[in-house]
């Protein structure tokens, strides 16, 4: 059986109109070049959930390549990396588990343009073992008003 918090995202993505086969695996992703090497893809195709903070705006989140950074002069404003609290308050879920989309409460999303080198990505689904592959635009289609952009 799925992993509870995991059975939790599935469901709220099916909600939103993502059906995802959210999987449990015997291998660690909890970093995006674990999560590569456990699926068998290039890390760039792991999308990285990163949480930032707006000193104005609040917490926001960048859907990251697992080969980029995220570059916060470019995003603007005055912003920093959330803190390992920050993320669980933020969004429901402990880092190396946070998924895209299905949080607690609705997050400002940034997605990183160059995921669009994929057809497909993979993400996290709720714990640092669980992954799910989706269609870049299909993810992307289901993030309300999701800000594609470059992000380094
Ligand atoms: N499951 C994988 C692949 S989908 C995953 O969740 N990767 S991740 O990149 O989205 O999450 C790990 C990220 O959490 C790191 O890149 C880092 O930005 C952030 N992180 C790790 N430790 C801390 C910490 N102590 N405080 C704040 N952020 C952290």
């Amino acid at each position: 059986m799925l992993h509870p918090t995991a059975q939790k995202v599935a469901d709220r993505l099916r909600e939103r109109g993502l059906d995802v086969d959210v999987r449990e695996l015997d291998a660690s992703t909890r970093t995006a070049a674990e999560a590569a090497a456990a699926v068998g893809v290039e890390v760039g195709q792991i999308v990285k959930s990163l949480v930032f903070t707006d000193e104005a705006a609040g917490p926001f989140l960048v859907l990251c390549a697992g080969d980029r950074r995220v570059d916060t002069d470019a995003l603007g404003g005055s912003i920093r990396s959330a803190t390992a609290d920050e993320v669980r308050t933020g969004t429901g879920f402990a880092i190396g588990g946070v998924p895209p989309l299905g949080h607690d409460r609705p997050l400002r999303t940034v997605v990183d343009e160059s995921l669009l080198r994929f057809d497909t990505v993979w993400c996290a689904g709720g714990t640092p073992r669980t992954v799910f592959p989706v269609a870049t635009r299909d993810l992307i289609a289901a993030i309300p008003e999701a800000d594609v952009r470059a992000v380094g």
